[in-house]
């Protein structure tokens, strides 16, 4: 067993305990009240969810095992001489529920890299995909792709017992982690750079590998990027749709190969991470049609307003349950402010920052005016050179795997029980709003 895994054992085995006997000892408590309107609006704000990862706050943002981002930004092991967090020490946060030190973050990297090899079959399935094929795409095949090498599904077939189940998702979780930087860099290749691919750099950091894998290893400050990038990105407690799709699909029993591929597809979707595509193509667009690079706040309005009278949302802004600018936004400006990192299309971003929440605000029913993360992502990556913006959701997918993985790895070590909410009909609810205006 690897250090790791074995420190896991440690902290899962006393939890699984107590939560067993909190649902015996307390399971009648009542949790709350919800209203028909929360019914009808995507369940916003019913606790129906136990997610071990992260907590996100309406007015203060995520908190990862109760550290801020600013907080993990001072407190995990960086590389030697850096400023930004290594994803691997998030991770180690995430599962284990404790900071971790260097040597455990050397551990997770070395550990990643051993399991870093994709096998064949995986770029053939994607070869013969056609080149134009979206990158989300590309990433949820390949994903399922390399379901062939679930250990747990193996296990499963050959029958285990349920005691046995998160020690084989651990190794499924480890195993892609370890490969999904090597799977996504290589649909960036092969669909943008004549599929010239790029060996892999045991040596390097997880997110620096991917950096040098993508081709961008030598352009100065993007693999600390690529590490702030990878860390932002990673968990946003469980009601997300990515989130909540690998706890769904994965309470069926489907190994993390399957429940990470469906997550991916939602991640696909333009209301959740393909919202950073959007914002970057929406600035794009509206620079050529203001037929200027640097478009003035005055005009920037009028723009904004254009796209909400053709009855679109201006993407990278509002949230269903941030009611402040988010962190991870916050976060992205302060490197750029931090690396002098300065451009046309990042100063648009800043500006649109000053004039669009007004303007959301003014609509009067717009939940959350501010940007969240998806609102700046896409700037620094152009600035980086990677102008590929159809690309951009796969680096979020390659990020969002931490959060949601570990999380999976949790569910199996505590139990956790098959999802299935009720639903009823429309004709049900109209039923029961008559029968409360009677009683
Ligand atoms: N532009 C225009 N209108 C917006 C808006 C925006 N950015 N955000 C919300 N609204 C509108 C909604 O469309 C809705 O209008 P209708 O009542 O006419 O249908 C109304 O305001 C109320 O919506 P809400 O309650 O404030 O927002 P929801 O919780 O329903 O949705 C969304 C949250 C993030 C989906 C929404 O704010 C949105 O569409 N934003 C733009 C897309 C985006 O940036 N998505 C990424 C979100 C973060 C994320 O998951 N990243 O991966």
């Amino acid at each position: 067993m690897d250090r790791l895994k074995e420190k896991f054992a440690q902290v899962a085995a006393p939890l699984a305990v107590q939560t067993k006997k909190l649902v015996k000892e307390h399971g009648n408590v009542v949790m709350g009240q919800y209203t028909l309107e929360q019914v009808m609006s995507g369940m916003k704000g019913i606790i129906g969810l136990i997610t071990e990862t992260s907590l996100l706050d309406a007015e203060e943002g995520i908190r990862f095992r109760g550290y801020t981002i600013p907080e993990l930004r001072e407190k995990l092991p960086k590389v030697e001489g850096g400023v930004e967090p290594l994803p691997e020490g998030l991770f180690y946060l995430m599962l284990i529920g404790e900071l971790p030190s260097e040597e455990d973050v050397q551990d997770i990297s070395n550990n990643w890299a051993r399991r870093s090899n994709v096998p064949n079959h995986v770029f053939k399935v994607l070869d013969a995909l056609p080149k134009n094929t979206h990158p989300m795409t590309q990433f949820t095949v390949a994903i399922n792709a390399l379901q062939t090498e679930s250990e747990f599904a193996a296990a499963y077939s050959k029958g285990i017992s349920k005691s046995e189940y998160w020690s084989y998702v651990y190794e499924d979780v480890m195993n892609l982690i370890g490969r999904l930087p090597r799977i996504a860099a290589y649909i960036y290749r092969r669909t943008y750079k004549n599929d010239e691919h790029i060996e892999p750099n045991p040596k390097l950091d997880w997110a620096a590998n991917f950096a040098h894998m993508l081709g961008y290893g030598e352009v100065d400050g993007f693999k600390r990027l690529m590490r702030l990038y990878m860390t932002i990105h990673a968990d946003h407690e469980g009601g997300n749709v990515s989130a909540h799709t690998t706890h769904l699909v994965g309470s069926a029993l489907s190994d993390p190969y399957l429940s990470f591929a469906a997550a991916m597809n939602g991640l696909a979707g333009p209301l959740h991470g393909l919202a950073n595509q959007e914002v970057i193509k929406w600035i794009f667009e509206m620079q050529d049609s203001l037929g200027t690079k640097k478009p003035s706040k005055e005009q920037i309005a009028t723009y904004v307003n254009k796209t909400l009278s053709e009855g679109k949302v201006v993407p990278g802004y509002g949230h269903a349950v941030l009611r402040k600018t988010d962190p991870r936004f916050t976060a992205q400006m302060e490197f750029a402010k931090r690396n002098n990192v300065t451009d046309d299309t990042i100063e648009t971003v800043w500006n649109v920052y000053d004039v669009v929440p007004g303007i959301l605000e003014s609509l009067g029913k717009v939940k959350n005016p501010w940007p969240n993360v998806d609102a700046h992502s896409g700037s620094l990556l152009v600035h980086y050179g990677m102008v590929e913006y159809d690309f951009y959701t796969v680096l979020f997918g390659v990020s969002r795997a931490l959060g949601v993985l570990a999380q999976q790895i949790w569910d199996r070590a505590l139990g956790h029980p098959l999802e299935r909410p009720k639903s009823v009909t429309t004709e049900w609810l109209q039923a029961k709003v008559k029968s409360s205006a009677t009683a």
